[in-house]
């Protein structure tokens, strides 16, 4: 009624104006309501995730990634010169894979593998099967541990081939490229710090600058125990080594590789006497003299590796994150220290493919530690891995299988029979292989050769692999069956690739 009484006694301008105010008063209130249970709900949420953060048991995932070094120079494995406290302190408290294997032999592959979960075959294409297609690499593993909440970093050796304009840094949180050449860093303050070591720090950097509310998977991917290819000077110039380490080793006399006899170099065929593992044992392993400079170094490296890490442990320690942070140590291809009078990787015999596995997982029970998983595990299985402990969906598309119920010592799982490997860079010097690995035999087949060259080695009875059965009568048909094998595997993970010189593309 009062606004009747009011809208009789004011000229029509007013009664607009009172409206408009009423109306804007109004308007004023609703907004109000709207602001003030838009910031409940928002607090009432922000509170929720603040207590689903802090409830969040998800384990965080330490990554710690090797670069050239073989599944044998550690202490856990039985190395008997090379120290690694802090390494096998995480096996005898975690377990170790004692035949884990990369499906492809160089360092770029293997990273793409891991990042991926594809082999070569299938991320790349025919004509450049080491390189990764855009459709491979759109979402990598660390993309799918963010989407399900864990903070992401990468520091140290990338590496991996991919498509043009590719950003690693748009699938990390956290991400800096620290390569070698040189391997020293040089500090603001003058001094020099190698790469390892500058690789931790950010990894220390990171833990620190973590929020609270989130899980963490945390990369560290070193350049050691990578020789500087362009510095040949033995020693500190072709192996370097961090300074913690300095001296280590120097008085020790390293005896010559097992697998030194001249005989076995000989029994290979032409095209494997002259690849790449024949060019490079000139670099480092062929006078008795660089040889054990060299060794000494690369023996270095690794314990500078193993140094930096005792250092992330600790902090990891005083951080409060030790109970809850799986840590995984791996490198990504085998290595050849002058056996066979080989150096690098590449081929497919054992020393080239077998890598260095170690998990250490603060939640297993006591009994299951310390143990030794026979099953054979690859590069292929590590992001399916990462990303069931994340409790994050595997995709269909990854070609390894988790190994968290091998971890677990659930061995009721039928676990897998054979591996497929193959090698598909540098052809122009090492040429291409396929291969089938089983418990017993490894069948392998150089397609790059014509006709094709082929190995059949029984590792049960020749383990160092010095026999080729490939052309013996009493095993055709282990022969025939493996070959079957190796051509199925190799259809169902993308198909044959073109011989080198059909396509006529050199690499
Ligand atoms: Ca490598």
């Amino acid at each position: 009624m009062q606004g009747f009484q009011t809208h009789i006694g004011n000229p029509r301008w007013k009664i607009n104006y009172l409206r408009n105010k009423n109306l804007l008063r109004h308007i004023k209130s609703q907004f109000k309501l709207i602001f003030t249970l838009t910031v409940l709900v928002v607090t009432m949420l922000g509170g929720e995730a603040l207590v689903l953060g802090q409830t969040d048991s998800r384990p965080n995932i330490v990554f710690f990634f090797a670069d050239d070094q073989r599944n044998d120079t550690l202490g856990c494995a039985g190395h008997p010169i090379v120290k690694t406290p802090t390494i096998d302190g995480l096996a005898k408290q975690g377990v170790m894979f004692e035949n884990c294997l990369v499906s492809h032999s160089i360092c770029w592959v293997s990273r793409t593998t891991i990042l991926s979960g594809l082999t070569a075959r299938s991320f790349g294409s025919n004509a450049v099967a080491d390189k990764a297609k855009a459709s491979a690499v759109e979402t990598l593993y660390s993309d799918i541990l963010r989407k399900a909440g864990y903070r992401t970093g990468y520091y140290g050796k990338w590496h991996a081939k991919m498509p043009q304009g590719y950003r690693p840094s748009d699938h990390f949180d956290e991400f800096e490229k620290i390569g070698r050449n040189p391997f020293f860093k040089k500090m603001p303050d003058g001094s020099t710090r190698h790469e390892t070591e500058v690789i931790v720090d950010r990894g220390i950097e990171f833990l620190k600058n973590r929020p609270d509310e989130k899980p963490f998977a945390l990369n560290m991917w070193f350049n050691a125990s990578h020789a500087e290819d362009g510095d040949k000077r033995p020693g500190i110039g072709h192996f370097p080594w961090p300074h913690a380490v300095d001296g280590m080793y120097e008085d020790i006399q390293v005896p010559p590789p097992r697998l030194n006899d001249p005989s076995i170099f000989e029994s290979q065929p032409d095209f494997l006497k002259q690849s790449i593992n024949r060019e490079r044992f000139f670099w480092r392993w062929d006078t008795p003299e660089k040889y054990q400079t060299n060794i000494r170094a690369y023996y270095r490296m690794i314990s500078g590796i193993d140094h930096a890490m005792g250092r992330f442990l600790k902090a990891l320690k005083s951080e409060g994150l030790d109970q809850n942070t799986i840590i995984v140590y791996s490198g990504d291809n085998g290595y050849y220290l002058g056996d066979r009078g080989f150096a690098g990787k590449w081929s497919h015999y054992e020393q080239s493919l077998r890598v260095p596995l170690i998990i250490y997982d603060p939640r297993l029970p006591a009994e299951d530690r310390g143990r030794i998983v026979e099953e054979t595990a690859l590069n292929l299985d590590f992001p399916p891995t990462f990303l069931e402990w994340a409790g994050a969906e595997i995709p269909k598309r990854y070609q390894g299988r988790s190994l968290v119920s091998l971890i677990n010592g659930n061995t009721d799982k039928p676990w897998r029979s054979d591996t497929f490997h193959e090698h598909l860079a540098v052809r122009s010097r090492q040429p291409a292989f396929e291969s089938i690995r089983e418990g017993r035999y490894k069948y392998v087949r150089y397609f790059d050769e014509s006709p094709a060259y082929e190995f059949l080695h029984d590792l049960e009875n020749d383990p160092d692999e010095l026999q080729n059965l490939a052309g013996d009568p009493n095993f055709q048909d282990e022969l025939e069956r493996l070959r079957t094998r190796c051509r199925q595997r190799v259809d169902e993970l993308g198909g044959p690739v073109i011989p080198l010189e059909k396509n006529g593309a050199p690499n």
